[in-house]
């Protein structure tokens, strides 16, 4: 029993030391939400920290927390917005004129801390959002008894009422809408009293306190029943009720357990940083690491998009919208909602290659609940009727933005249906999961390449293209837009390998097949970039940016969809078309007076990734670091923050180090000079396999290849290639050159 408890303290020594590599500190308080406080999840409910010692506030989000409806008449000013709960308040007015402050969050262990010393008193605050137990924790501590007094408060942003009843505050109301929403801080305290005192909570004298917070709506991802479940109360009480049963202790046992069982599967090193990088405040670091390299930052903002993914997007919640999980106002930009154009999209792009794929599942969920009301407001809309004229019969369109309730908003997206239907395909092409592919994803992929049968006009020479397509959000509306070219293959050709591995089908696949090799593809124009739209621009919208020009600097690179994420161009398969998709990447360029975004940046690495160019990749990873693109608490800013870059560069990243859209596994594809040495584990690729890789001097030193299922492996390092079988269990382990080691 000895032996166990050391090696367990030893386990957790290590992890700290390691995790502590993996946190975000500051020497001040936030005074902002979004753009400094400090974000905490459960995968449905979601903490923003700001820290101040005399006046802790934790605002409070809930993932299914929407105003807005079904909004038949897809305008975008009625389709709602995602809100905010409020703030929980504690009060603290003797802890002024602290010194020797520190906020943190420690994402490898999705803890947050803060600590000062006021009055000869040193104080410390803890704060988790427990997904198994399903309540937010905060724990305030302090070195002497009897430190701690002063008041808790329930802010509802609706401004409910609180009922205060012996150590708990609750607030219930319901939003125009007809959504019923509640909820409750239990406070437990050690020594001391909490009494009420009308609306809020007294607190004397106590030598700790712990605070337990739920917030829950009646939502339900259930289009039958108008997206309404059961009242949020029961569920609530009951999930205080058990966690103020267990110990604070055992509370943050379990929830360590629970995160780190996802976060624990990838690590990854890209060489050291100096004393003096470590030695700074993350506000500051990263302004520096904008300019000088920082490899461990870098590392910290690759694993920052896993710690945010798996704190706002787990089975049985909604998925990440535009703020992830975060919100602190009830007019969020872009309601915080679902952007089809490239927003979510690029949210779920670390979920497979990163090894979460159950973290990509909310947003399966989300579509499937969303398509009856999808496929009405399309059968209704005249801009779907087919080229004989007739509505649309089978299928769904998806306009950019959407909220949770069937409702959608702003301009169609024609071809969103499909970028949609490849998050399914790919997450059976990592995971190998045939029931999933067999009952989730092949009937969605069907059913779309059904609703581009009927809607793809045939030009004379017998292309076919998309009609009234659009690059998203700059040039004209028009038939053949690269864009939704690009992406209807990549549905007609992952359809096809669908239909192909669960082999049914056959006459359906073949004319998929067909269709597909007709799609108009993208040109190369003159000046070698790879064409935007079916023609090449010679004018340019007035006022706008220039349209398919050297001065083309929008911030969509939608036009390279098929570089990244899609696979229909790469440089070994479609050099031609690679080179062109290089110069027009190129001429996007990244002056901060374009139009260039956080999130273009994340798409860019990947792009250059996908090009084999390591050093333009680690450019673009790098411009995150600015001021312009990054907040203090290292969220995206667009501006305003936007979470989706957090997420697009961790796969950007991965996509420097694994990539495996050609049927075999490259290792180390587009690797920078500036990570001269490194190594990556667990990283994940197509075909059920799992990673390990680790270089030095710039060139591969070693490779282990695992398997989920017994299978065959192609594994490639610059121009050499492997083959070999791998069964689960039995890791195959290469050298530098590719030579199978530890036979
Ligand atoms: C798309 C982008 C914008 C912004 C918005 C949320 O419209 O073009 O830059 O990211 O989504």
């Amino acid at each position: 029993m000895r032996f166990l408890v050391a090696f367990l303290f030893a386990f957790r020594l290590v992890q700290i030391c390691s995790a502590s590599a993996l946190t975000l500190w500051y020497l001040q308080p936030a005074r902002s939400g979004m753009n400094e406080a400090l974000a905490i999840g459960n995968g449905h409910m979601g903490g923003l920290l700001f820290g101040a010692p005399d006046l802790e506030h934790v605002n409070i989000t809930e993932d299914g927390f929407w105003t807005g409806g079904e909004n038949p008449s897809g305008q975008d000013g009625t389709m709602g917005n995602y809100q905010t709960f409020g703030d929980a308040a504690v009060l603290l007015p003797a802890h002024t004129n602290a010194v020797n402050y520190r906020r943190e969050l420690d994402i490898g262990t999705a803890l947050s801390r803060v600590s000062y010393e006021a009055g000869g008193v040193k104080y410390q605050r803890e704060f988790f959002c427990s997904h198994p137990a399903g309540v937010l924790v905060a724990r305030f501590s302090a070195d002497k008894p009897g430190s701690y007094t002063g008041q808790i408060e329930l802010r509802d942003s609706h401004g409910a009422s609180t009922v205060v009843w012996t150590n708990r505050l609750t607030a219930a109301g319901v939003l125009d809408n007809g959504l019923k929403y509640e909820w409750q801080i239990v406070v437990v305290p050690e020594g001391g009293s909490v009494e009420s005192n009308g609306t809020s909570l007294a607190f004397s004298r106590c030598d700790g306190l712990t605070l337990l917070i739920a917030a829950g709506t009646d939502y339900a991802m259930d289009y039958t029943n108008h997206y309404r479940g059961q009242d949020p109360h029961k569920r609530l009480t009951a999930l205080l009720k058990a966690a103020s049963e267990k110990s604070y202790d055992a509370l943050e046992q379990e929830h360590e357990a629970d995160f780190w069982s996802l976060f624990d599967r990838v690590t990854l090193d890209l060489g050291p940083s100096s004393a003096a990088q470590r030695g700074l405040p993350t506000d500051q670091r990263h302004l520096e690491a904008f300019q000088k390299i920082d490899p461990e930052l870098e590392r910290l903002l690759f694993q920052y998009g896993r710690y945010l993914l798996i704190s706002c997007s787990r089975p049985g919640g909604l998925p990440a919208n535009l703020q992830g999980l975060w919100n602190d106002r009830n007019d969020p930009p872009w309601h915080s909602d679902y952007h089809a154009n490239i927003n979510v999209e690029m949210n779920y792009w670390p979920a497979e290659p990163t090894a979460l794929p159950e973290c990509q599942l909310p947003f399966f969920d989300l579509i499937d609940s969303q398509l009856p009301a999808w496929r009405k407001a399309t059968a209704a809309s005249p801009e779907f009727k087919t080229p004989s004229g007739e509505m649309s019969a089978r299928g769904f369109a998806i306009r950019t933005s959407h909220n949770i309730y069937g409702g959608m908003g702003w301009k169609w997206d024609k071809t969103a249906n499909a970028w949609y239907c490849r998050h399914f395909w790919e997450h059976y092409d990592f995971t190998r999961d045939k029931d999933f592919l067999r009952n989730t994803a092949y009937p969605i992929m069907k059913e779309t390449c059904e609703f581009w049968e009927d809607h793809l006009e045939t030009l004379p020479d017998g292309r076919l293209v998309v009609p009234k397509g659009w690059s998203p959000e700059h040039g004209p509306t028009e038939d053949g837009v690269s864009y939704n070219q690009e992406i209807v293959w990549d549905l007609f050709d992952n359809y096809v390998r669908a239909a192909d591995a669960l082999g049914i089908d056959g006459e359906y696949r073949d004319k998929i097949a067909a269709m597909r090799d007709k799609l108009l593809a993208p040109g190369i124009g003159s000046w070698g970039q790879l064409l935007e739209w079916r023609t090449e621009k010679t004018n340019s919208e007035p006022g706008r940016l220039e349209l398919d020009t050297r001065d083309d600097h929008h911030r969509h690179t939608s036009h390279l969809f098929a570089v990244y994420p899609g696979h229909q161009i790469t440089p070994a398969t479609t050099p031609a078309l690679a080179a062109a998709a290089k110069v027009s990447l190129d001429a996007r360029g990244i002056s901060p007076d374009s139009d260039v975004r956080e999130w273009s940046f994340a798409w860019r690495t990947a792009l250059y990734a996908r090009l084999g160019d390591g050093d333009d990749a680690h450019k673009m990873l790098q411009q995150l670091f600015s001021g312009r693109n990054t907040c203090p608490n290292l969220f995206g800013l667009h501006p305003p923050m936007q979470m989706d870059g957090n997420f697009g560069i961790t796969a950007g990243i991965a996509e420097m180090l694994v990539q495996s859209q050609d049927g075999e596994i490259q290792l180390l594809p587009a690797l920078p000079t500036v990570w001269p040495e490194g190594s990556v584990k667990g990283l994940r690729a197509r075909g059920g396999f799992e990673v390990d890789e680790s270089w030095k001097e710039g060139k591969l030193a070693g490779a282990s290849i695992r398997a989920t299922a017994p299978t065959t492996a192609r594994v490639r390092y610059g121009a050499k290639t492997v083959d070999f079988s791998v069964a689960p269990g039995k890791p195959v382990t290469l050298d530098g050159s590719l030579k199978r080691t530890g036979e």
